[in-house]
């Protein structure tokens, strides 16, 4: 099935299968929008601050955009980098990108200049699509130095506030034609925690996403009445699609977009809009519950009846969180484990309190092969961690423009290696029990060591460094790079200077700050394992001894 020699998808025959199943519709991502114009037109979509938007208009807007991208000579099959804080025009540009088959990538707010030209030339981006609003100056300074620095021809700032875009552009210019987009097609590409020097491009066409936006709809119970509160960053995999805004949006629902993710603005977003759905990651579930606790003892218990549905997923929460959810904030709370790359599992609704508390859920879909094997792929027993391997009509077969890596991610039968360590229950819940990938999960934001790891080779002075994950009880993990100086430290006094100048070598980089070690240790020479590999095992409880017990 793959027509472009930088994707590997799926074989014919299970392409054909999935279609013949109907996972794969055939129905076409904008076609959420447009077709929800038309089913209830008055119906509120989006909600920014004090914008907001009916199908209708949305569906106006998206049209607008579209056709300004396609007199910009945009065309499809060009990629463009989308880089926007949490705001009403994102989901614009995502739609109006799709619709004339311009894959956009889509970054996160917390990128900065070092991986946004990464991307920009991984893809040959034709654009850097921003919007230079609010406080954050960090979009401005990218643009400019990605000008200068001829990496895109152009850059493209959309629908500030001040200028909504509905306004803006006209919706009658018959002069351009959309193309035609097959369901097959790539519509854009998300991003790759990632294990390697590089970040990982992951491919998502209209047929898995849609396949995946129903069915996760439908897990989630969402209705036209659903209303959605996107908190964390809205181009994330989670709170694009499990069920995320696309989901609601695929339901009638309505998405209230937060800003900031301080939990009393949620609150007051909960209270004013009547908010039945949100997803968190641990760290901000953590938070919400000591503030609910915090203004119940002062008596100001804020009003969240309206909450429904607390999602939580990213990282593993923990058992003692998990069971504060319901009895503190009074809704069901839905373990979620899931992956750009594909797989989401999600608990039921109707699950027994036990494996809403103490498992991550089901795969989703019935057609999710999942598999638990050990380090020679030969499958354990119920009960037992191992390996988690997956492949399904959502769960890409290769990543974009990455053969040597696609090798050692995927089995020769195109299972996806998640670098989980996982057990199945009789039940089919997974429980997530560790990690194979040189990863480390910072509240949900996830660090290659690798990656960091090259960054401090090039640094004169440094030997070799080592970056691994230290427990946190908030966060859950921390990173810590271990360093070899190539000069042995003489003092404390030596040693802290040198600590400052690595961190200011990093943030010289403009690498987004969580990736930035939280701890810096030196260290002579590293542990070995019997191949002769860097030890991060013995690393990692070599940093648990240096933290204060
Ligand atoms: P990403 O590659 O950024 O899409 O991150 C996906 C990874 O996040 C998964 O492979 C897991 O390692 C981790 N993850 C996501 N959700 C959970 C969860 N609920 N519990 C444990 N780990 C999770
Ligand atoms: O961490 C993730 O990437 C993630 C978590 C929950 C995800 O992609 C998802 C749900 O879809």
């Amino acid at each position: 099935m793959s027509k472009h020699p930088l994707l590997t998808t799926w074989p014919k025959e299970t392409a054909d299968r999935y279609k013949d199943k109907g996972y794969w519709s055939g129905q076409l991502l904008h076609s959420i929008v447009s077709d929800q114009s038309i089913v209830q037109p008055e119906a509120i979509a989006i909600i920014d601050g004090d914008q907001q938007t009916t199908y209708a208009q949305l569906s106006v807007a998206i049209n607008a955009l579209a056709k300004d991208f396609l007199n910009r000579d945009f065309a499809a099959g060009d990629s463009v980098v989308l880089h926007m804080p949490n705001c009403l025009a994102f989901y614009q540009a995502f739609f109006a990108l799709v619709t004339i088959g311009v894959k956009p990538v889509l970054a996160l707010p917390l990128h900065r200049f070092h991986e946004i030209r990464y991307f920009c030339e991984h893809v040959g981006a034709k654009a850097y699509l921003t919007q230079f609003a609010g406080d954050d100056c960090a979009y401005r300074e990218i643009s400019c130095q990605l000008i200068e620095g001829a990496i895109v021809k152009e850059v493209v700032n959309i629908g500030s506030k001040s200028e909504p875009l509905q306004d803006g552009l006209s919706v009658e210019d018959k002069r351009v034609s959309l193309p035609q987009i097959h369901s097959n097609d790539i519509a854009f590409f998300l991003l790759s925690g990632g294990t390697t020097g590089t970040p990982k491009l992951i491919p998502r066409t209209h047929d898995d996403y849609h396949y995946s936006l129903r069915i996760s709809a439908d897990i989630c119970q969402l209705s036209p009445g659903s209303v959605y509160l996107a908190v964390m960053p809205i181009a994330h995999n989670f709170i694009l699609s499990s069920p995320g805004a696309l989901g609601v949006l695929l339901s009638g629902g309505t998405v209230v977009i937060a800003n900031n993710p301080d939990p009393n603005t949620s609150f007051s977003l909960i209270e004013k809009h009547a908010v039945s759905i949100v997803a968190l990651v641990p760290p901000l579930a953590i938070a919400w519950i000591s503030a609910v606790e915090g203004l119940k003892r002062r008596r100001q218990m804020p009003e969240l009846s309206s909450l429904k549905l607390l999602q939580v997923g990213g990282a593993k929460l923990s058992e003692a969180v998990a069971k504060k959810i319901e009895p503190v904030l009074g809704c069901r709370l839905q373990q979620v484990f899931g992956m750009a790359e594909g797989l989401v599992n999600y608990t039921r609704l109707d699950d027994s309190s036990e494996a809403i508390v103490g498992t991550q859920g089901k795969p989703m879909s019935p057609a999710d092969e999942v598999r638990i094997v050990d380090d020679q792929d030969q499958s354990l027993p119920l009960g037992v961690s191992g390996h988690l391997l997956t492949r399904g009509p959502y769960t890409i077969r290769g990543y974009y423009n990455a053969p040597e890596h696609n090798v050692r991610a995927f089995t020769a039968d195109g299972f996806y290696r998640t670098g989980d360590i996982a057990l199945l229950t009789a039940s089919g819940h997974l429980v997530v029990t560790g990690r194979s990938k040189d990863q480390i999960n910072r509240g949900g934001e996830k660090i290659s060591a690798e990656e960091i790891e090259n960054l401090y080779l090039d640094y004169d002075g440094v030997i070799d460094a080592a970056v691994v994950a230290i427990p946190d009880p908030y966060l859950g993990e921390r990173s810590c790079a271990f360093v070899i100086p190539q000069k042995a430290m003489k003092d404390k006094k030596h040693e802290s200077a040198f600590k400052k100048n690595l961190l200011s070598y990093l943030r010289s980089l403009q690498i987004a700050q969580y990736k930035i070690p939280d701890r810096i240790e030196f260290i002579e020479h590293f542990p070995k394992t019997k191949f002769g590999k860097v030890d991060k095992r013995a690393l990692r409880e070599q940093a648990l001894r240096l933290l204060p017990s």
